[in-house]
Protein backbone atom coordinates (compact mmCIF):
# COMPACT_ATOMS: atom_id res chain seq x y z
CA UNK A 1 0.00 0.00 0.00
CA UNK A 2 1.24 3.53 -0.85
CA UNK A 3 0.55 6.71 1.46
CA UNK A 4 1.88 10.16 1.13
CA UNK A 5 4.12 10.70 4.23
CA UNK A 6 4.10 13.86 6.21
CA UNK A 7 6.67 15.83 3.87
CA UNK A 8 5.03 14.50 1.12
CA UNK A 9 7.05 11.65 0.05
CA UNK A 10 5.66 8.46 -1.22
CA UNK A 11 6.49 5.89 1.86
CA UNK A 12 5.31 2.62 2.23
CA UNK A 13 3.17 0.93 4.60
CA UNK A 14 3.38 -2.74 5.37
CA UNK A 15 1.51 -4.67 7.10
CA UNK A 16 4.44 -6.21 10.30
CA UNK A 17 1.71 -8.83 11.59
CA UNK A 18 -1.39 -10.56 11.00
CA UNK A 19 -2.48 -11.58 14.13
CA UNK A 20 -4.90 -15.03 14.11
CA UNK A 21 -6.41 -17.03 16.97
CA UNK A 22 -7.36 -20.77 17.08
CA UNK A 23 -11.65 -21.45 16.93
CA UNK A 24 -12.77 -22.08 20.11
CA UNK A 25 -13.59 -25.03 21.24
CA UNK A 26 -17.01 -26.10 23.14
CA UNK A 27 -17.61 -29.19 25.44
CA UNK A 28 -20.60 -30.89 25.69
CA UNK A 29 -21.13 -32.47 28.71
CA UNK A 30 -24.23 -34.94 30.21
CA UNK A 31 -25.46 -34.78 33.71
CA UNK A 32 -26.53 -37.17 35.59
CA UNK A 33 -30.31 -37.54 37.08
CA UNK A 34 -32.11 -40.36 39.30
CA UNK A 35 -34.55 -41.06 36.39
CA UNK A 36 -32.71 -41.88 32.68
CA UNK A 37 -32.76 -45.39 31.99
CA UNK A 38 -29.01 -46.04 31.47
CA UNK A 39 -29.83 -47.63 28.19
CA UNK A 40 -31.31 -44.57 26.67
CA UNK A 41 -28.07 -42.90 27.80
CA UNK A 42 -26.16 -45.39 25.98
CA UNK A 43 -27.85 -45.04 23.06
CA UNK A 44 -27.58 -40.97 23.48
CA UNK A 45 -24.15 -41.58 23.14
CA UNK A 46 -23.75 -43.91 20.59
CA UNK A 47 -25.73 -41.90 18.04
CA UNK A 48 -25.36 -38.28 19.16
CA UNK A 49 -21.80 -38.87 20.18
CA UNK A 50 -20.52 -41.25 18.08
CA UNK A 51 -18.93 -43.55 20.74
CA UNK A 52 -18.21 -46.98 20.44
CA UNK A 53 -20.70 -49.40 22.60
CA UNK A 54 -18.29 -50.12 25.19
CA UNK A 55 -16.85 -46.31 25.43
CA UNK A 56 -20.72 -45.24 25.77
CA UNK A 57 -21.16 -47.42 28.68
CA UNK A 58 -18.04 -46.16 30.13
CA UNK A 59 -18.74 -42.41 29.84
CA UNK A 60 -22.62 -43.18 31.12
CA UNK A 61 -21.31 -44.62 34.41
CA UNK A 62 -18.65 -42.03 34.52
CA UNK A 63 -21.85 -39.56 34.42
CA UNK A 64 -23.65 -41.86 37.33
CA UNK A 65 -20.84 -41.49 39.54
CA UNK A 66 -19.15 -38.58 38.84
CA UNK A 67 -22.30 -36.32 38.17
CA UNK A 68 -21.29 -35.31 34.86
CA UNK A 69 -18.79 -36.37 31.60
CA UNK A 70 -17.79 -34.97 28.88
CA UNK A 71 -19.07 -36.53 25.93
CA UNK A 72 -17.31 -34.55 23.17
CA UNK A 73 -15.38 -31.14 21.64
CA UNK A 74 -17.03 -29.54 18.71
CA UNK A 75 -16.90 -26.35 17.66
CA UNK A 76 -19.87 -23.93 19.10
CA UNK A 77 -22.05 -24.58 16.15
CA UNK A 78 -22.03 -28.51 16.71
CA UNK A 79 -21.71 -28.18 20.45
CA UNK A 80 -25.26 -26.16 20.41
CA UNK A 81 -26.78 -28.14 17.82
CA UNK A 82 -25.93 -31.48 19.89
CA UNK A 83 -27.22 -29.90 23.35
CA UNK A 84 -30.48 -29.51 21.25
CA UNK A 85 -30.76 -32.79 19.97
CA UNK A 86 -30.09 -34.75 23.44
CA UNK A 87 -33.11 -32.64 25.15
CA UNK A 88 -34.96 -32.99 21.83
CA UNK A 89 -34.62 -37.06 22.38
CA UNK A 90 -35.38 -37.03 25.79
CA UNK A 91 -38.13 -35.05 26.17
CA UNK A 92 -39.64 -37.12 22.84
CA UNK A 93 -39.01 -40.07 25.45
CA UNK A 94 -40.04 -38.19 28.38
CA UNK A 95 -36.50 -38.40 30.27
CA UNK A 96 -35.12 -35.25 32.79
CA UNK A 97 -31.64 -36.07 30.67
CA UNK A 98 -29.91 -32.81 30.34
CA UNK A 99 -26.86 -31.93 28.33
CA UNK A 100 -24.87 -28.70 28.94
CA UNK A 101 -21.81 -26.95 27.32
CA UNK A 102 -18.95 -25.43 28.25
CA UNK A 103 -16.09 -23.60 26.75
CA UNK A 104 -12.70 -25.07 26.67
CA UNK A 105 -10.01 -22.51 28.04
CA UNK A 106 -7.66 -21.39 25.68
N1 LIG B 1 -28.49 -42.23 37.09
C1 LIG B 1 -29.31 -42.85 36.06
C2 LIG B 1 -29.92 -44.15 36.60
O1 LIG B 1 -29.50 -44.63 37.63
C3 LIG B 1 -28.50 -43.17 34.79
C4 LIG B 1 -27.98 -41.95 34.12
C5 LIG B 1 -26.69 -41.94 33.65
C6 LIG B 1 -28.79 -40.83 33.94
C7 LIG B 1 -26.19 -40.83 32.97
C8 LIG B 1 -28.31 -39.70 33.26
O2 LIG B 1 -26.53 -38.63 32.10
C9 LIG B 1 -27.01 -39.70 32.79
N2 LIG B 1 -30.90 -44.67 35.89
Amino acid sequence: MARTGSKGDVVAVTKKEVKTRQPREYQVLLLNDDYTPMDFVVSILETIFRKSAAEAVRLMLEVHHQGRAVCGVYSRQIAEAKVVEVRERARAAEHPLEAILTEVPE
